[in-house]
């Protein structure tokens, strides 16, 4: 059995929409971010970033989200969630979920804790304004390289796609909506649609309704 450390709408939400959809056995284990339980002595021993998520496979503790999604992908090609050794399309399943959590999960980061990124409070403002053009600039590409595109693969769904609904719902919050850009919004229409989505969201008591 799978054990994920998570919390609603955090690093969590794609390794728990993978277990989802799979149809794995799993138990969600909540760490109460509002107690700051991430960053207590047990914690720490599971995952010394004190982050969240963190997947617990038998003998093996894992965090980082997408180093979770791939290795829950590959313990299951059969799910068909990662394209097969060989294929045209695996480079670029590693290209995108570098993408996103290299690219925009970071930016979204930097956007959401600027006080970790200065010493001066007042700079703060600035730094999520500054923010919130990289994160359009990132939803941009995005929005391009979906031009014409069922997924963000191609015709065949994969995790990559998990992973990017979870940061657009991160991006909601910034100046520029994901929904504002043509193809990411008809894509992500599309996804809120998808019933894993619909009912971890619904599980993770995540409101879908910018999507509709
Ligand atoms: N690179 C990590 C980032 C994880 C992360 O930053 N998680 C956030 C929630 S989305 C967190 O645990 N924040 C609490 C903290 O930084 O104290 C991953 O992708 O798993």
């Amino acid at each position: 059995m799978y054990r994920l450390y998570y919390y609603p709408n955090n690093a969590s939400l794609a390794p728990h929409f993978l277990l989802h959809e799979m149809q794995l056995d799993y138990e969600l284990l909540l760490v109460d971010r509002k107690s700051n339980r991430q960053k207590s002595s047990e914690y720490l021993k599971l995952n010394p970033a004190g982050r969240i998520p963190t997947l617990i496979d038998d003998e093996i503790t894992l965090f980082e989200s997408p180093a979770i999604c791939i290795h829950l992908c590959e313990q299951h090609p059969e799910k068909g969630l990662i394209p097969p050794l060989g294929s045209k399309e695996r480079p670029l399943f590693f290209q995108w979920l570098a993408y996103l959590n290299n690219t925009l999960q970071a930016e979204l980061m930097v956007r959401y804790y600027p006080h970790r990124h200065t010493f001066n409070e007042g700079g703060i403002p600035a730094i999520r304004e500054a923010q919130d053009e990289r994160v359009a600039e990132s939803l941009q590409i995005i929005n391009e390289a979906l031009t014409g595109k069922q997924y963000l693969l191609g015709d065949d769904f994969s995790a990559c796609d998990f992973f990017l609904f979870m940061l657009s719902l991160w991006s909601l919050g910034t100046k520029r909506s994901p929904m504002s850009f043509p193809h990411l919004s008809q894509y992500l229409k599309r996804m809120a649609q998808y019933p894993t989505v619909h009912e971890v969201c619904k599980f993770e008591k995540i409101d879908l309704q910018a999507f509709q």
